[in-house]
């Protein structure tokens, strides 16, 4: 009868309908809100152009790398990332919005990661500070060299001592493989490279250390709702809404390259605030290590923020670098890190 019939069909199909939407709606709730943020925020960013180089670039830098062998088990490979990243305001960019980072700080950082024995991807701002580089002149072309008299090109005294060790540093490092520069303008190539290389990063496991330097954008105008042309100053004052970037550290460190050692920065102009600030994404984001600094005493002194402990980095004088015994004292966690997860 009908009766029969619905129990049957209960039975049947609504029953294992219910059971299966039920676990959509458990699986909904166990993935992370900021994961669709980064998934939505993926799918809508303009198409990263060279991809496929980048890519290609990656998986060879990172073979290469992951076969050698440093002085405790494989050689370490660092991603440095560098400088500040755009917010464009329209798809034909005429104007945009910038984050302040001269690149000293990733430029200096990638210098004592290779001494250390680190290879380092450099995930820089174009224009910005280059590693071995930062003692040369603003205009190093012009500045350092001359024009002899039979009109070959010789260097200036003044700057041979600085053009010699850029270009030996740089060529020891380039040359035996160790260093690997990408650059970026945008918020949207600046998440998409890292992405690329996190996930190209992931086979190397604790060996991998993630130090974000950069100065990444909080707000950005999602694409799809991006003036096309070049926005016009007779329409009257602009009004804009921006949205938020979504928190990428997270997917980082859940998703991307989950067994990394993971350093990330806290930049404030009020001193204020800049401890609890550093301590919140130590926790929020689960890093192993935030480096808090102050906007003008940024070169002089940094604050390494752990889970154990909170410690004062200063430079040793005018001379030297802060990132001298910061990146020493990061060696040594890393180090411990990769003991701790083989013991
Ligand atoms: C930093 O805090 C860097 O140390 C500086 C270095 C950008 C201050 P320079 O390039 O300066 O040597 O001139 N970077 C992180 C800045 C940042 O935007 N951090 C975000 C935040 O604080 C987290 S990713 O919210």
């Amino acid at each position: 009868g009908p009766c029969f019939t619905q129990l049957l069909i209960e039975i049947l199909i609504k029953k294992p309908q219910v059971y299966y939407s039920m676990d959509v709606v458990n699986n909904l709730d166990a993935v992370d809100e900021t994961s669709f943020q980064a998934k939505s925020f993926f799918e809508s960013a303009p198409l990263l152009k060279d991809a496929d180089s980048i890519s290609g670039k990656l998986t060879k830098f990172i073979l290469q790398n992951s076969s050698l062998s440093g002085s405790e088990g494989p050689r370490r490979v660092v991603c440095v990332t560098s400088g500040g990243t755009t917010v464009p305001l329209e798809q034909r960019c005429v104007r945009y919005i910038d984050n302040f980072s001269s690149g000293h700080r990733g430029a200096t950082s990638t210098e004592y990661f290779l001494k250390s024995g680190y290879s380092v991807i450099f995930l820089y701002r174009r224009g910005t500070c280059q590693p071995y580089c930062r003692s040369l002149p603003d205009d190093p072309l012009l500045e350092c060299f001359k024009l002899a008299s039979d009109s070959s090109i010789q260097v200036q005294e003044s700057h041979a001592e600085a053009v010699k060790s850029a270009i030996s540093g740089h060529h020891d490092a380039v040359s035996r493989g160790y260093l690997l520069k990408l650059p970026f303008t945008t918020i949207f190539e600046y998440l998409q490279i890292l992405r690329l290389i996190a996930t190209s990063m992931k086979i190397l496991g604790p060996s991998a250390l993630f130090y974000l330097a950069a100065a990444v954008s909080d707000f950005y105008v999602p694409w799809e709702s991006m003036a096309v042309h070049k926005i016009q100053s007779a329409s009257g004052p602009l009004d804009m809404r921006l949205a938020q970037v979504p928190k990428m550290l997270s997917v980082l460190r859940k998703e991307w390259a989950p067994t990394a050692f993971c350093v990330s920065f806290k930049l404030e102009t009020d001193t204020e605030i800049l401890l609890e600030k550093a301590g919140a994404a130590l926790k929020k984001y689960k890093m192993h290590a935030v480096v808090a600094n102050e906007l003008s005493t940024r070169k002089e002194v940094v604050i390494l923020v752990t889970e154990s402990e909170k410690k004062l980095v200063y430079r040793e004088n005018n001379q030297s670098d802060v990132e001298s015994p910061l990146i020493k004292l990061l060696v040594e966690k890393h180090s411990t890190y990769i003991r701790d997860l083989n013991a």
